[in-house]
């Protein structure tokens, strides 16, 4: 057993025992990989967050259920459920809504440092975790990668420089994010996805993340090669977000 999951246990944390028990904790995982990929589908990853630390409070009566729906109807191709409650305002039961209602992937969009979290993103239905280079040791990324592999799902690793993408890159990761916004200083800057673009190993489905609010440079981003594009605020930021992603 791993350390941290005997802390858990000795703690208020959900025991991996009874995590195990959950009904999609067996159920087969649906590929975000493959779904991205399709070309007949947008790309589009959509995501429900209330509030962010760049932004403040961005929908804060948005409902999950309508809105992962609404996304899907509008075209999505997978889901993006915000879970860490301090910086972003949500919680495992959003996810948990929204596995209920769609069969799409779905990506657990959490700050992930333990193997706890990843039987927890299982747990409650998540197909897909994301794993954060700026956060990890390469190797200690790359072990955490396994250890989602193995229990089916499909990770996500986000880059924000050449530095960490060279660094962190492995073969146990589906797709590769390139993150627009700085971790420091929460500016975008569309630039960081042309740049990288062409480091990222074909093997690896390419997902340009943030600050994406127009069309036109959706319609750009997939010219450099990019599949996957990750949108938050612009939907988020609508009192119907579900409408914007259709408009
Ligand atoms: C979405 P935006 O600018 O469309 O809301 O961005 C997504 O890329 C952003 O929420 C995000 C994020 C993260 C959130 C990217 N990486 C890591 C939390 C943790």
């Amino acid at each position: 057993a791993h350390k941290k999951q005997e802390v858990a246990e000795k703690s208020s944390l959900v025991p991996v025992k009874l995590l195990e028990k959950s009904i999609f904790f067996d159920s087969p995982v649906v590929s975000m990989k493959d779904y991205i990929n399709d070309p007949e589908k947008t790309g589009i990853i959509a995501e429900f967050k209330r509030k962010s630390p760049s932004k403040g409070i961005i929908n804060a009566n948005a409902q999950v259920e309508a809105t992962s729906i609404g996304y899907m109807q509008a075209g999505a191709s997978a889901l993006s459920i915000l879970t860490d409650q301090d910086f972003f305002g949500g919680k495992n039961e959003d996810l948990i809504t929204s596995r209920k209602f769609n069969f799409c992937p779905i990506l657990r969009k959490d700050f992930i440092i333990d193997e706890y979290q990843i039987i927890e993103a299982k747990s409650i239905g998540a197909d897909c975790i994301l794993l954060i280079a700026a956060a990890l040791e390469p190797a200690r990324l790359e072990e955490l990668a396994l250890f989602a592999k193995g229990l089916g799902l499909e990770v996500l690793m986000e880059v924000h420089d050449a530095e960490e993408l060279q660094a962190a890159l492995n073969d146990s990761l589906d797709l590769v994010g390139v993150n627009n916004r700085s971790l420091k200083t929460f500016e975008v800057s569309l630039q960081t996805s042309y740049d990288l673009v062409d480091q990222i190993p074909s093997q690896f489905v390419k997902v340009s993340e943030s600050g994406i609010s127009q069309p036109q440079t959706l319609i750009e981003l997939k010219k450099i090669g990019f599949e996957g594009f990750l949108i938050g605020e612009n939907f988020m930021k609508s009192s119907r977000p579900h409408q914007a992603a259709y408009n």
